[in-house]
């Protein structure tokens, strides 16, 4: 892999993901032949996914983002000092890695930033930026879904690993899924690996439900945009105003469950299949978990992780976990 002449230390974006049209139908076609539909959550984030995403973070409704972003800046000293001198620092989902930035100004010596996300563009647009603030640092971007992923760039291998997944997107994946998630990651890492793992805590259900039903219609028109994606890339003709987003948090499970509701029944055709919807049926779109402390620590220890230290803000709304591999 080779740097460009103007950023040596940028590394062109090495791609892992298969075709995507191929995978993203599979997926989809899938999910729309269950008895009860669902889309994988993954996919609202192609180039306009990912822009209203951005939007989201930006909510006063969306409380998530901005005190991560004040944990970070209040610890990112203490966190950077536990990753020590010379790590590769590997970020799960990295958008525009905004919050990095905080770690980044305090690592010291990090061999390399591998920045994993599955929106191309975004990651390409967002490692130019970096590159630009940070002409020391060797950037390796990885287009890849960081759920599935089969190895690691390879002159990574000997230095020590330090995984950043903020944002709460572990709260996408079920308690199996994450645990699994979890331990991909612990063996990613090997011995003396670390993880700093942002994960949103339970709440007040008015606050939760607040953030995932914006007043300005940005959370639902990043919904509906998956199905404007189908549209676009398997020949669908899903008619976007005929769907309703719906969120609720389910206490129960202790999550937040979000819908794209069918107006009326209606037949949708997607890469030449036939979808029959009837009045109000749903397509289950995306799961964002809630944790407790305790729940965050069992799910780790079975994971293979042991928790370190956690730092969260005055409202305990969030929380920022230190894990160590443990073996
Ligand atoms: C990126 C998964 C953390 O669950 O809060 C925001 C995605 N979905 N609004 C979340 C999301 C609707 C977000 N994560």
């Amino acid at each position: 892999m080779q740097g460009s002449a103007t950023h040596p230390c940028l590394m062109s974006v090495r791609d892992l993901l298969p075709p995507s049209s191929d995978q993203f139908r599979e997926d989809v076609l899938h999910g729309l032949r269950l008895p009860e539909k669902e889309l994988p959550c993954k996919y609202f984030y192609d180039a306009r996914g990912s822009q209203l995403f951005e939007q989201i973070c930006d909510l006063d409704e969306y409380y998530l983002t901005r005190t991560e972003l004040a944990i970070m800046d209040r610890h990112a000293g203490e966190m950077a000092d536990v990753f020590g001198r010379k790590c590769l620092l590997i970020e799960y989902g990295s958008g525009s890695s905004i919050k990095t930035r905080l770690l980044l100004d305090h690592l010291k010596e990090p061999v390399a930033y591998v920045p994993i996300d599955i929106s191309r563009e975004h990651l390409t647009e967002s490692a130019l930026n970096l590159a630009e603030q940070y002409p020391q640092l060797k950037i390796m971007p990885l287009c890849a879904d960081f759920a599935n992923l089969p190895s690691l760039p390879a002159n990574g291998k000997s230095a020590r690993k330090a995984v950043y997944f903020p944002g709460s997107t572990i709260g996408n994946f079920t308690r199996d899924e994450a645990i699994g998630l979890l331990r991909q990651t612990a063996r990613l890492c090997g011995l003396g690996g670390r993880l700093l793992l942002g994960a949103d805590l339970k709440k007040d259900p008015r606050v939760l439900e607040a953030a995932y039903n914006d007043d300005k219609g940005v959370t639902a028109a990043f919904n509906l945009n998956l199905l404007v994606r189908i549209n676009r890339e398997l020949e669908g003709d899903f008619p976007i105003d005929r769907f309703w987003h719906h969120a609720f948090y389910n206490p129960t499970q202790g999550r937040i469950e979000i819908y794209l509701i069918s107006q009326v029944a209606q037949r949708v055709r997607v890469a030449g299949e036939v979808f029959q919807f009837s009045e109000g049926e749903p397509i289950r779109t995306e799961y964002s978990y809630k944790y407790s402390i305790d729940g965050l620590r069992e799910m780790a220890a079975a994971a293979g992780f042991e928790v370190k230290h956690g730092w969260t803000d005055d409202r305990n709304n969030f929380l920022v976990l230190y894990l160590a591999v443990r073996f």
